[in-house]
């Protein structure tokens, strides 16, 4: 009597268990109260939810090259919920189905996501809007894990508000290798983030290899801010980048820092400027024989400190157009991007009709190599063509100035998207010289109220650099960048309608959660109450 009692507990007690372990548990993630960044255009709701489980397919189109987009879409889904989903080609009962279609609106990088009861639907108006439709879908999912999902139904309809949405990484001041580059080029798509641009050469370093002017990266190449070892990218390694980067719907503008910013050319090529003097706490020598050179006695010694405007070409002198067209065409030749940046920045020893006449001179070089020009915004000083783009990032009369000449400007204002900026007194790292921005303050701001000549159709997007005085590690980078550059990429991308610091502060707080489990190095700042 007693063992059949005991038995009979016992199979209950089992066929609860085996009951427990076959329902598992639904999680559900709410669309009304997503934490998406960017905030989309429009976001809708309906009670059509989706359930997301092992059945569900990735559907792709045929015929529309959707290969790379699925996969990834496939893996984030996977890193999100554990659910290993399949990319098929026939549609089945319930799926995610991937399709480009090129009139569901006139928007460029637009999508569209359409939850109902039996699928989901991504749209792209492009490649790239297929793989921002993805990647919102990704941030949907971020942090829900399990193996049924309920998604609440309804539709998200998205595009940008410019189209350049941009970030600097000065890979002069220090050098970061490539491994570093590509990482962070992962996390800039994930914010819709579509052009890189990198400062290629400043005092301290020239980081890409010119094969007619050799020295230039091996001699120039091989110091940094403190007087470390530096590095460049090899034409090859640049390559690599720049299809990396493509994947991710990512295009490389290449600056070459001129006419200024420009001792470590002349470290190498003595003869590009004879005569310049490096600030003498600064200075350091450089050490031909370590290189098997013979010392050429008319170049500059290194500059480790962060000092500027000390340096300059000879602006009357041919050897510097032969120089600086070498330069462009072979940089121009490696970069399918439209842009070639030529600085132009802090010309503190050139007088103004030298200056003038050294921009206009390059500016035509860039076109011969078909390029477009953008300068820092001192370059409106010249005659700027109208295709010409200055960087606003010190004077709006200088982005007046351009503005007067048909030319589009950058909106890179430093007191708002200067990511080397503290974020308080007490940051370890960073300058300060412009402002101390936090998040807030990187938020709340409008490109089209900053200055009466800037308006709306002036404007070809915003850019947020990261000058690297400072910055040593990808742990450095990551701790300027994030949570800034989410700010940065919400006012690029979503209408100032769509903004709102208390929506974004909430939303802001999934992302740190994200950033956690990745081992992103990010600033909780006060501002958030991070969970
Ligand atoms: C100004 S911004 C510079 C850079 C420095 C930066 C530091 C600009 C065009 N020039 O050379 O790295 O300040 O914040």
């Amino acid at each position: 009597m007693r063992l059949t009692f005991f038995k009979f507990t016992l199979s209950i007690v089992l066929s609860v268990l085996m009951l427990m372990s076959c329902q598992e548990k639904v999680v559900e993630v709410s669309l009304e109260n997503h934490a998406i960044i960017p905030i989309p255009v429009n976001v809708s709701t309906t009670d059509s939810d989706f359930l997301l489980d092992k059945a569900v397919t990735i559907f792709m189109e045929e015929g529309q090259d959707l290969d790379a987009i699925s996969n990834l879409l496939q893996s984030w889904i996977y890193e999100a919920t554990g659910l290993n989903l399949d990319v098929v080609q026939k549609e089945n009962d319930k799926k995610i189905h991937l399709r480009i279609d090129e009139d569901f609106t006139s928007y460029k990088e637009a999508y569209r996501i359409d939850i109902q009861s039996d699928k989901i639907e991504l749209i792209g108006s492009d490649q790239a809007g297929l793989f921002y439709a993805a990647q919102s879908f990704r941030q949907l999912l971020d942090g829900v894990k399990g193996k049924k999902i309920l998604i609440q139904g309804g539709v998200i309809e998205d595009h940008p508000a410019y189209e350049y949405r941009g970030m600097m990484l000065d890979v002069a001041r220090h050098f970061f290798p490539l491994a570093d580059v590509k990482q962070l080029i992962d996390q800039l798509a994930s914010y819709k983030i579509n052009h890189l641009h990198l400062h290629l050469s400043d005092d301290q370093g020239w980081r890409i290899e010119i094969k007619s002017w050799p020295l230039l990266a091996i001699v120039g190449g091989a110091n940094e801010v403190g007087g470390g070892d530096g590095g460049y990218y090899t034409q090859e390694e640049y390559k690599e980048l720049v299809a990396y980067a493509s994947q991710k719907f990512i295009t490389i503008v290449p600056e070459i820092d001129m006419p200024s910013h420009t001792n470590a050319a002349l470290n190498a090529y003595g003869i590009l400027n004879p005569g310049i003097t490096v600030p003498e706490e600064f200075a350091q020598a450089i050490d031909w024989k370590a290189f098997g050179l013979e010392e050429d006695s008319r170049a500059t010694p290194y500059h480790t400190g962060i000092d500027v405007g000390f340096s300059s070409l000879d602006i009357r002198s041919e050897t510097t157009y032969q120089f600086v067209e070498d330069v462009i065409r072979e940089l121009a030749a490696i970069t399918p991007g439209p842009y070639f940046h030529i600085g132009g920045d802090e010309s503190l020893i050139v007088p103004m009709d030298d200056y003038v006449y050294f921009i206009e001179r390059t500016q035509d070089l860039v076109k011969k190599y078909g390029k477009t020009t953008i300068g820092w915004d001192e370059v409106a000083h010249a005659k700027l063509f109208p295709s010409s783009i200055a960087q606003f990032w010190a004077k709006a009369e200088n982005a007046a100035l351009a503005i007067d000449q048909g030319a589009k400007v950058l909106i890179s204002p430093a007191v708002r998207t200067y990511l080397d900026m503290k974020y308080d007194s007490t940051t370890h790292i960073g300058l300060k010289w412009a402002a101390y921005i936090d998040l807030d303050d990187a938020y709340n701001w409008e490109p089209t109220k900053l200055h009466e000549s800037i308006q709306r159709k002036d404007i070809l997007g915003v850019e947020a650099p990261l000058w690297t005085e400072t910055v040593e590690t990808r742990a450095d980078i990551e701790y300027l960048v994030f949570p800034r550059l989410a700010a940065i990429a919400e006012i690029a991308w979503s209408p100032e309608s769509r903004r709102s610091w208390e929506d974004f502060s909430r939303r802001i707080k999934n992302h740190g959660k994200s950033w956690e489990r990745n081992g992103v190095n990010f600033y909780r700042s006060p501002k958030v109450e991070w969970e």
